[in-house]
């Protein structure tokens, strides 16, 4: 039989749950995932590997109209995503009308190539509203294949990714066949501590964190880890460190659990906190996170 290879990028709006399926598709956890919108802000690979197929998975941002900088970065992931699928997957979640943003939308309606739209979250909902959200996106895109779908609790999943393998074109591989992502390992150090900031930072402070990892020393057993966590203000500095370092502790170690298990390995790691006035509009700064800039 044919080896068959492609791009599935999966694109919508902010928090419908796509880091959830692409981790679902995996079987890892590559992208981080929190009730925050924004939560990811890179274009990440996940690649799965069969003896005769390789899908190549992209988890983007969620579409957002950008404000700053960073955001326009974000976007120009999605717009990436656009260009190189062979299959898009268009996610919404239950209750949702439509994208945020027109131009986007208007490259999903007219798309050449197959997409499916995927509506998640379907554990949330009953059969009425379901069949009504079904009614609505067919009428919408008329051209999508549309499958409902619950990330969290694994329904439809391998369905749907049946239904990709079917569409993926024949094609040799395009990475070797061991690989499961694009991101060097310090990428996901860095995500997993940024997840915690996520979860136990408020308001403006999330989206005010880049985390940069500057030393990964892997030993036979151990792996010994110093990162930055770069804040835009001198105020959030103190907010992150908490009373007597115990917020940032708690950051330390919930990664370091993580991160254990990520690298099935026991780890280390050394938290230092500083203030990069303005990061996230500051092209270059932006660029040496690994945004286009
Ligand atoms: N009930 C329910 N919750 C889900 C489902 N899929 C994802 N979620 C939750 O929705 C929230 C957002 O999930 P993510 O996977 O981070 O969403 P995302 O689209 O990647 O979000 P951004 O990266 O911010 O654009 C998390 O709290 C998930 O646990 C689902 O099928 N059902
Ligand atoms: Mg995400």
């Amino acid at each position: 039989m044919a080896h068959k290879a492609g791009f599935v990028n999966i694109i919508g709006n902010p928090n419908v749950g796509k880091s959830t399926l692409m981790n679902a598709f995996v079987g890892e956890k590559l992208s981080i995932i929190t009730s925050k919108a924004q939560t990811t802000r890179h274009r990440i690979l996940g690649i799965v590997n069969g003896d005769d197929f390789q899908m190549i998975l992209s988890d983007t941002p969620g579409i957002i109209k950008p404000a700053y900088e960073l955001q326009t970065s974000m976007m120009d992931f999605v717009k990436s995503a656009f260009e190189d699928a062979d299959v898009l997957l268009y996610m919404v979640e239950i209750g949702e009308k439509a994208l945020k943003d027109e131009t986007f939308f208007k490259k999903i309606e007219h798309s050449q190539i197959p997409v499916l739209l995927l509506l998640n979250k379907i554990d949330t909902s009953d059969q009425h509203v379901l069949e009504e959200q079904v009614q609505h996106w067919k009428d919408l895109l008329p051209n999508a294949e549309i499958h409902p779908i619950s990330a969290l609790e694994n329904f439809n999943v391998k369905e749907v990714f049946d239904r990709i393998l079917e569409l993926l074109p024949e094609a040799p591989p395009y990475y070797p066949k061991d690989q499961l992502t694009d991101k060097p390992e310090r990428f996901f150090v860095n995500e997993t501590i940024r997840e915690k900031i996520l979860l136990h930072y408020k308001k403006e402070i999330p989206y005010s964190v880049e985390v940069e990892t500057e030393e990964f020393l892997e030993d036979e057993d151990i792996i010994r880890i110093r990162s930055v966590i770069m804040v835009e203000r001198d105020t959030q500095k103190g907010i992150i460190i908490g009373h007597k370092g115990s917020a940032l502790k708690r950051v330390g170690v919930e990664a370091r659990k993580d991160l254990e298990k990520f690298f099935d390995k026991q780890v280390h790691i050394e938290l230092y906190v500083k203030v990069n006035k303005n990061w996230r509009s500051n092209a270059q700064q932006l660029r040496r996170f690994g945004y286009n800039g």
